[in-house]
Parts: structure tokens; sequence; C-alpha cells
């Protein structure tokens, strides 16, 4: 399938980037299976690939505050042992903890992540490209004052605001299967950043928040959209439920440039997900926004199978390019983490869709409202 035709395609290629997001523990090394993956593929040589360069402190405090800054600089310089703090008490230290855990060379790892969407964002806004694609970003979770969710430094909501210097209005449009709250917060009072989330809402999953009432503050009310679903939401649904989002929301906004996070934990049998969609069904998801024709950057994030984040990310880069890729995985260095198909599909389970038609209908209508809205 075709998705960007005609259009210069850029991907952020660098190593201490990738050795960078490696380090993060839930996901560790799946950004260089990744990488190898379209290595082997041969899809590096059909576009252009730029490197990046770790962000600088005032970069970063474009959103985060001095505060966690400093904080995050402080855990970087520390042992464990000196850092006086107890574990529980880490916690509710910016957001440091469980999910976040104090890594060695934390700061660095920020710096990194932060500049390879810095770097995406950039050759959108020179008019190098016209889809700039970083599969080591889309950290949604990371708020001005602390670390959530996997998420120490929002490379999202830096590179929206760097976006904002050349493209009056940005619509980001958010697939991983958890809400995007930390975008969604920091563009809540804008009227020039349409946030969309769609996301698995039930009791108890992470974050909690992104209900439909939930659509922005004051100047920015109905310029956040959440799409909250049930378990095992199926591909057709998922792309009726987007269909609707872009044809009734993201086209009457009209915006300049588009931001997709395409986080593959909304993939079948994911560990953390919940969700039931295949490959074919993100396909068909970013062909939808593709057609919208604005300068557009892909990002990562969740996908906690790494090498079903590798299929899914490698087959959306092709998709873009207008290739077609053989379904058997070629040997490469991390051959063996792809058995036992050796393949590159992920196809959906057989598991039951709990969104009722009732269900969809309502969402669907309540998107529709939400449309209206923005128009006015
Ligand atoms: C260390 C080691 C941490 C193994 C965390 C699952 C782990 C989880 C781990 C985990 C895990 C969450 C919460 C509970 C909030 C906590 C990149 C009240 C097997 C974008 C983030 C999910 C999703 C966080 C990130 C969630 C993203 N689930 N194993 N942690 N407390 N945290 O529920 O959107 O994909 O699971
Ligand atoms: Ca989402
Ligand atoms: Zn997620």
């Amino acid at each position: 399938m075709l998705l960007g035709a005609g259009r210069i395609v850029a991907y952020v290629d660098d190593i201490n980037l990738r050795r960078a997001a490696d380090r993060i523990p839930v996901v560790r090394n799946r950004a260089s299976m990744v990488h190898e993956l379209m290595k082997v593929y041969g899809l590096l040589e059909l576009m252009k690939t730029v490197p990046s360069s770790p962000a600088s402190e005032d970069y970063v405090k474009l959103f985060h505050s001095s505060d966690y800054i400093n904080f995050l600089k402080a855990v970087t310089h520390t042992n464990d042992d000196d850092l006086s703090i107890e574990e529980e008490e880490l916690e509710d230290t910016f957001g440091l903890g469980f999910d976040c855990p104090a890594l060695p060379m934390l700061w660095s790892l920020v710096c990194h992540v932060a500049g390879g969407s810095m770097a995406a964002a950039r050759l959108l806004t020179s008019g190098q490209a016209s889809v700039a694609i970083n599969w080591c970003g889309g950290w949604h979770h990371a708020q001005r004052d602390s670390a959530s969710g996997f998420c120490y430094v929002n490379d999202v909501v830096l590179a929206i605001m760097q976006l904002r210097h050349k493209f009056a209005k940005v619509a980001y449009v958010d697939l991983d299967v958890h809400h995007g709250d930390g975008v969604e917060n920091a563009f809540a009072f804008s009227r020039s950043v349409l946030t969309v989330s769609l996301h698995l809402k039930e009791d108890g999953f992470f974050p909690g928040t992104g209900t439909q009432d939930d659509v922005g503050e004051g100047e920015g009310r109905y310029f956040c959209l959440n799409v909250p679903y049930k378990a095992g939401l199926s591909d057709d649904n998922f792309v009726e439920l987007l269909k609707s989002v872009v044809e009734e929301a993201v086209q009457v906004f009209a915006p300049d440039c588009l931001v997709v996070q395409c986080g593959g934990d909304a993939l079948a049998l994911d560990r953390l997900g919940g969700a039931n969609i295949s490959i074919d069904g993100y396909t068909r998801a970013l062909s939808l926004l593709l057609r919208l024709q604005c300068p557009t950057m892909l990002l990562g994030g969740g996908g906690y199978e790494p090498a079903n984040a590798a299929r899914l990310w490698t087959s959306l880069t092709a998709s873009v390019l207008g290739t077609s890729l053989d379904l058997e995985i070629p040997e490469h260095c991390f051959f063996e983490r792809y058995g036992p198909s050796f393949d590159l599909a992920v196809t959906p389970s057989n598991r039951r869709d709990q969104n009722s038609s009732e269900y969809l209908a309502a969402l669907k209508s309540s998107i529709k409202a939400h449309g209206e809205e923005i128009q006015k």
C-alpha cells in the first residue's frame, strides 16, 4: 500500500539515541531491534537518514520545570545509596520509582530522547522532509514536573512546540493503547494544538484519565478529544473510530502539520495492552492520517513485545515508502527473537471485542458533536 506518495521521507537515525532508548527498562534493546529490522529489510537505503544530537538543557526547559530538571541531573550524579531518599519517597519525588527508576546517566538519556524528536521537528519545519520518523520517541506521559509511565521527558510536547514556530495549527493523534495525558495536559488550554487520543479505558488501567468529557480547558475547550474504548477492540472498529475522528474533528480543525504517536501496545497480545489490533489495522489507521496530506511526524511509544513493535514500525515505514516486504524475517543479529513464526505478521487474536455496536455508535456521535464545537 502506498501511503506517502510523492513525499520525502526522513528517518532519524542515531546510535547514541538508540543506546539511550535501549536503556529504558521495560523496552530494553527494543530501539536496536527496530533499527536492525528496518536495516536488514533494506529500508534505510530508501529514505533520507538524518542524525540527531542531544537536546540542550534550555531546550528541555521549554516544557519541563527547572526543579524537575535539577532533580534529574542530581539523580544522574548520585549513587542509589547516597540518594538518601527511601524507595516510596522517590515515588512521590518527581514521579521516579517503580515505573520510572532512577537510571544511571538519566540526564543524558533525557537529552538524547528529546533530541531525536527535535531533529524530526526540524526536518519538517525546514521543509527537508514531508514525513519525519523517530521510532525512539513518543514518550507521551511525562509531565512538566514529573516522570510517569516509563516517560522521563515529553519529547512529543517539545517537538510540537518547535513545529508551532512554523505551523500555526498542529494536530496530535495518539494511537498508543494508553491515554496521551502528558501531551493533552501541555496543550489543554491551547486552540492551536488539537490533541486526540484513542485508548483503552477500564478500571485500574493506566493512567485512568481520558474520559469523553475531558475536552480541554478555557480557550482550549474542545481542542482535546478523547476516544476511550473497551478491551479487545478489533481492527475494523479501531479504523472506524479513527475515520470518524479524522472526518469529524481533524479535517474540521484543518491542521498545518500532524504528529502521530504510533505506540505499538494496541497490537494483539501485547503484554501491557488489551486491544486486538493487527499490523494491517495500524496501517489502515495511518493511511487515513496520511491522506490529510500535511507534513507528518511519526513517533513510537509503547509496545511491550519488542519483536512485535519492530514488526509494526518496520511495516509502517515500508507502507509510507510504498514498498512491500517479504513475509520471512531475514537473518540478522536479532533473528532468534522473532520465533517461532519468524515472519513479519502480527494478526488479531480470537478474543471477543467488548465494544458493543451501541457503545461504538455513542462514541461516534459524541465525536461528531465534538467536531461541531471545533467548527464554531
Ligand atoms: C518495572 C519492571 C516496572 C517491570 C511496570 C505495567 C514495570 C509495569 C514492570 C507496568 C510492568 C504499568 C501503573 C501503578 C501506576 C502504576 C510509553 C498506581 C508488566 C508509553 C505506562 C504504563 C505505559 C504504566 C507507557 C503502568 C506508554 N503497567 N512491568 N507499569 N501505579 N503503571 O499502572 O503509554 O506505553 O508491567
Ligand atoms: Ca492513546
Ligand atoms: Zn502505551
